[in-house]
């Protein structure tokens, strides 16, 4: 465990980035558990172990940027303002959740806290982000697009043609690969020939951060986003991270390459054990987030499960 991190992150954004990562966490540990009850009328990409990735960027994120996701959509949608019922609600398949029932899991949407769609397509969501980028260009208007994929959709053509467009128009557009060096299971090295910062580095400046270190991740998508917002062009992040779970369902991963050490690799305990060090917060603090979260999480629970199904009148038109 990194404990020797040197940050200068404040008390209140330190904070955040443990809420968030906690949330996504426990979110979806409930889920884990709760999904071979089939009450949830979806397939399920569950983040666990990769949190950092989601809170570090998206606290730099206000509601008027337009985020664009991949199918492993429930931690970075959370992060960037995702009511927690809402999410719910849309995977038990009721009216309530923030894509009415109509999209489940990889298809979240919520236009208020700027998330347009998903998409399952691998690959999809990345002209989208770059498209969006295009339109606050062509308006004038100040927000951000960004596009968040795997490592796998590095492999498809779009993620040239898009990062080669926005280089070309300077656009304001942040590229995120959430590397868990995974394709569901097949290695990086079985599907990818390229290295992935160094392809991106022929068209914009890039940084690569060790996505299990929330603070590494807060850092240098702090400092892409200051420069995009600058009128610097876009940038691309590379957040290297692992993949703690099966690449669907509630189970974990039990690849016999994917050397996950629960303890060293653990987000949360490393931004913990940070604050605790730096006196930024207490271990007492802790323990209260967590149960707060659990409280919340029941609550969203309760929301979804009594919330109704959609009728066929909804499919009309
Ligand atoms: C164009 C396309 N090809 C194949 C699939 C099937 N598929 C779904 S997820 C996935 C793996 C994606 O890996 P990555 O992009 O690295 O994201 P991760 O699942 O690791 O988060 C594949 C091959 C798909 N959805 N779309």
């Amino acid at each position: 465990m990194n404990m020797e991190r040197t940050s200068t992150i404040k008390r209140d954004d330190g904070l955040w980035l443990l809420e968030r990562m906690r949330l996504v966490r426990q979110t979806s540990q409930r889920i884990a558990k709760l999904y071979p009850t089939n009450v949830m009328e979806t397939p399920v990409h569950l983040c666990i172990g990769q949190e950092a990735v989601a809170a570090g960027v998206c606290r730099h994120l206000g509601a008027v940027d337009k985020l664009f996701l991949g199918h492993r959509t429930h931690g970075p949608a959370l992060c960037k303002g995702l009511p927690l019922e809402k999410l719910m609600a849309e995977l038990y398949g009721r009216t309530t959740g923030c894509s009415h029932a109509f999209g489940g899991s990889m298809h979240l949407i919520d236009v208020e806290h700027g998330l347009p769609g998903s998409s399952a397509i691998v690959g999809g969501s990345i002209a989208l982000g770059t498209g969006a980028a295009l339109a606050a260009q062509m308006t004038g208007q100040p927000f951000v697009g960004v596009s968040w994929f795997g490592d796998a959709a590095t492999n498809a053509g779009v993620f040239y043609e898009s990062m080669n467009f926005a280089a070309l128009r300077r656009l304001p557009v942040l590229f995120v690969c959430e590397d868990n060096g995974w394709s569901n299971v097949m290695p990086k090295s079985a599907h990818s020939a390229h290295d992935i910062t160094s392809v991106a580095a022929q068209f914009m400046p890039t940084s690569c951060a060790d996505g299990t270190d929330v603070l590494s991740v807060y850092d240098l998508a702090g400092a892409a986003l200051r420069s995009i917002r600058a009128g610097e062009g876009p940038r691309f992040l590379h957040c290297k991270t692992k993949r703690w779970m099966k690449h669907q369902g509630p189970d974990a991963c039990d690849l016999p390459d994917n050397g996950i050490d629960r303890e060293r690799d653990c987000p949360i305990r490393k931004l913990e054990a940070f604050l605790a060090k730096a006196g930024l917060a207490q271990a007492n603090e802790f323990s209260a987030l967590e149960a707060r979260i659990e409280k919340q999480i029941d609550a969203a629970i309760r929301f979804a499960e009594t919330s109704p199904f959609p009728s066929t009148d909804l499919l009309e038109v």
